[in-house]
């Protein structure tokens, strides 16, 4: 639903408004949503550990690049292509050995692997639970392993991890109540840990920390005005990095468990959608992430039908959701 508007720096209020009652009018006949790379490399994240009932690295690639071979025009990031050719020329010999010389050695930073997170997380929340939700050990190393073969800078699978760890916390979550606050301390405590022994003045990536831009957010959160979508672009970020989007996509489905003067929509779902796409920049994924939070919180009861209607394969992808929950019934977590 982003996607008309992916790299759109200002978006008019009434333009998107009317975008939304066209989509909510069932009389009105609009351009059908055609899915993007967030959505392709999603739903094949899915059916690989359905297929699997657990990761595997070399069939999830494959079935990346199968996807993108069948089409490459779905508006996926300028690197990620090279890995699939890669990948095919090598007959997928090492799954992460194409991402890890992307980039001079350095890996992508890109959010590719946090936008395609949500099954990794639902199946590890699911499968790995082993009884004790406490430990998130499981999900951050199935999303570690998952994110790597297309992301191996660690900003672009710490991304993935956060966003997968943003999906747990939405799941434990009371579904009509909780404190946004709470929701990002506990994940500045995660971020924490992670980046502990990280060198603020390394001349690459020194001082760039998740740490920081959950700090914004609950500054953002704590303040009785709406931040100004500059501030929003300038500070929080909307860009195709996974620092300068995933933290944005938290903030979205945080913000929107209030009413927002910008965006006068009861319903929190649309809410929460509308408000990421009206930020501007990587509106496709932005909205994806922080629809896999909100949808993962409430359910897919809250996604008014209309929407659904519009997207490219939903009803796919909806059996899709169902077919991962049965293959990631419980067991004990193995690695
Ligand atoms: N690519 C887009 N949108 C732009 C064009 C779409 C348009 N509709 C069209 O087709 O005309 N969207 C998609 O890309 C993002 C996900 O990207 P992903 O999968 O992370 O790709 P990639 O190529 O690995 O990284 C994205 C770019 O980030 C920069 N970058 C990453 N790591 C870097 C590094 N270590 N050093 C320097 N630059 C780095 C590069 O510019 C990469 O190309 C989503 O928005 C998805 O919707
Ligand atoms: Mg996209
Ligand atoms: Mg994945
Ligand atoms: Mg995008």
């Amino acid at each position: 639903m982003g996607s008309p508007f992916e790299g759109e720096a200002h978006i008019g209020r009434t333009h998107l408004s009317n975008y939304f009652n066209q989509i909510l009018d069932p009389s009105i006949k609009v351009p059908f949503k055609p899915y993007t790379d967030d959505t392709a490399m999603t739903k094949q994240s899915a059916i690989s550990l359905i297929e699997n009932k657990s990761f595997n690295a070399q069939d999830m690639v494959k079935k990346f690049a199968n996807e993108y071979f069948h089409n490459p025009k779905r508006g996926y990031g300028s690197a990620i292509g090279d890995i699939f050719f890669n990948l095919r020329r090598t007959n997928y010999a090492d799954p992460y050995g194409p991402a890890s010389m992307q980039f001079k050695g350095l890996g992508s930073y890109g959010n590719g692997a946090a936008m395609r997170v949500a099954p990794v997380a639902l199946f590890a929340y699911h499968h790995c639970s082993d009884g004790d939700n406490h430990d998130v050990t499981p999900i951050v190393n199935l999303v570690t392993d998952a994110s790597k073969v297309t992301h191996s800078n660690k900003l672009g699978y710490r991304g993935a991890i956060l966003q997968a760890l943003a999906i747990r916390l939405a799941l434990l979550l009371d579904k009509d109540d909780f404190d946004t606050i709470s929701f990002a301390n506990e994940l500045i405590q995660y971020m924490t840990q992670m980046e502990v022994g990280d060198d603020p003045d390394d001349p690459i990536d020194g001082g760039k920390s998740f740490v920081t831009k959950l700090e914004l957010v609950k500054q953002y959160l704590n303040s009785t005005e709406e931040p100004h979508i500059e501030e929003i672009q300038n500070k929080l970020g909307v860009h195709v990095s996974a620092l300068d989007s995933v933290p944005t996509a938290i903030y979205c489905f945080l913000a929107a468990q209030k009413p927002l003067e910008s965006v006068p929509v009861d319903c929190k779902f649309h809410r929460c959608i509308h408000y990421a796409i009206s930020l501007g920049g990587d509106t496709d994924t932005i909205a994806s992430m922080a629809g896999a939070i909100i949808g993962a919180h409430m359910g897919d009861e809250v996604i008014p039908n209309q929407f659904l209607v519009h997207c490219e394969h939903s009803e796919d992808i909806r059996k899709i959701a169902d077919d991962l929950y049965e293959a990631s019934k419980p067991t004990k977590c193995e690695r």
